[in-house]
């Protein structure tokens, strides 16, 4: 069935490509008589390969056992989303630095909404933290995050947005995957197929779910057959919590604590080592506030976490911000979320300043210095711009080399001082 239809469009194609070319090559000279002539690849249009994919896609999901009815319903239907084509191909050259976002997050407007929202929601909290162990403060912070508290919660049909990753680009397999776990959400019978609305990128609801973490996790927290993430608060923040839950949240530790670091500190091991605080402790890492560990800190698990080089504030991060990190595998977003959680409680965020002077390296740049890097001898495994465990590692050991405080941490002038080191 399938090959079959797409023998045909084939054939239709190249009847149309052929008439078009004649005329003109009659036209011209013999060069481009030649040149028509020996033209064999035919292109179909985007919306004659959309159309194939679909067909494609509907009789996979029919062979995976999936009602042809409900999948036919879903997939034929889709169209061509012009803005997650757009994003698909386009990658930012630079990211905002961590304090831009950082800052953002804890914005006066958001801080008192989610306050308010704090205490409007009570007695919910109190349910979903006894059933969850999570807390309300982590749960509101994500969902003023994800969604400005409800208020932003996208417009696109998210079948369009998958199909349109899954047809053709970077992103076909992640689309697949998400298009797969969608007709899931609907099997389920928990989800109408109308309520299918999110961002560009198929993220749904108040909380931001994409579609394999809505079918794992979302919970019908309200008891009413339907898993509405859109709508329903309890929906929303009973199944965020049953995310965090299910990847280890702990009820009692903090997020963070941000903390000071003593003169001559070895910074090569702030590369993700998880540590005890009495053995960070010992190692000169104190609180920011100039207290002293409490004893039941002391066994806690820490890794420590400087993210914006010597000159920018340091952190211990505890479980939690790994938690935080499998919601979204940012520090950005970890640590936006953990100052925000503080922050509803009137507690200090940050207090070392960020070195908002340091100039980003872009995208571009960046390949560039991990080919560097590389040449060099400090194998950075891989040019892609973007940077990881691998380049921080290969920075902080040129740092070293180099006779520099070896804190991993790139940003324009370290950067063209690796460019012309030799
Ligand atoms: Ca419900």
């Amino acid at each position: 069935m399938w090959i079959r239809t797409l023998s045909s469009i084939i054939i239709t194609s190249a009847v149309i490509s052929a008439g078009c070319a004649t005329p003109k090559a009659v036209a011209n000279d013999a060069v481009n008589v030649t040149a028509a002539a020996t033209v064999t690849k035919v292109e179909l249009t985007q919306d004659q390969r959309f159309d194939a994919w679909k067909k494609d896609f509907t009789s996979r999901a029919i062979d995976r056992g999936y009602d042809p009815a409900i999948v036919r319903a879903m997939i034929s239907p889709a169209k061509i989303n012009p803005l997650a084509l757009e994003r698909d191909k386009t990658q930012p050259e630079f990211n905002s630095p961590i304090w831009a976002y950082v800052d953002k997050t804890t914005s006066v407007d958001r801080v008192t909404r989610g306050k308010a929202l704090l205490s409007e929601n009570q007695a919910l909290f109190a349910d979903i933290e006894a059933r969850y162990r999570v807390n309300p403060y982590v749960l509101t912070a994500i969902w003023g995050l994800e969604s400005s508290y409800g208020r932003i919660l996208g417009t696109h049909y998210i079948i369009d947005a998958l199909a349109t990753f899954a047809f053709e680009g970077r992103r076909t397999k992640f689309g697949e995957e998400q298009l797969f776990a969608t007709l899931d959400i609907v099997k389920s019978g928990k989800v109408r197929p109308a309520q299918l609305v999110g961002s560009w990128a198929g993220a749904m609801g108040m909380t931001q779910f994409i579609p394999t973490t809505f079918r794992d996790y979302a919970v019908d927290f309200d008891n009413n057959g339907n898993k509405d993430l859109w709508k329903s608060e309890a929906d929303a923040l009973g199944s965020a919590a049953h995310y965090l839950s299910r990847f280890g949240w702990r009820l009692e530790e903090p997020i963070y604590t941000e903390v000071k670091l003593a003169q001559g500190f070895d910074y090569s091991i702030a590369d993700g080592r998880k540590m005890s605080v009495n053995d960070w402790s010992a190692l000169g890492v104190a609180p920011i506030t100039g207290q002293r560990w409490s004893a039941d800190a002391g066994f806690l698990e820490a890794k420590l976490l400087v993210p914006a080089g010597a000159k920018g504030p340091k952190f211990l991060t505890f479980k939690n911000f790994d938690v935080i990190k499998k919601y979204n595998n940012s520090t950005s977003y970890a640590l936006g979320i953990a100052t925000l959680s503080e922050a509803y409680r009137d507690r200090a965020t940050i207090t070392a300043p960020w070195p908002k002077s340091d100039k980003q390296v872009g995208r571009t740049d960046l390949k560039a210095m991990q080919a560097k890097l590389t040449a060099l001898g400090y194998d950075t495994k891989g040019a892609d711009g973007i940077v990881g465990p691998n380049t921080r590692r290969a920075i902080r050991n040129w740092q070293t080399a180099n006779g520099l405080t070896a804190d991993g941490y790139i940003e324009q002038k370290l950067f063209e001082k690796i460019m012309v080191s030799r």
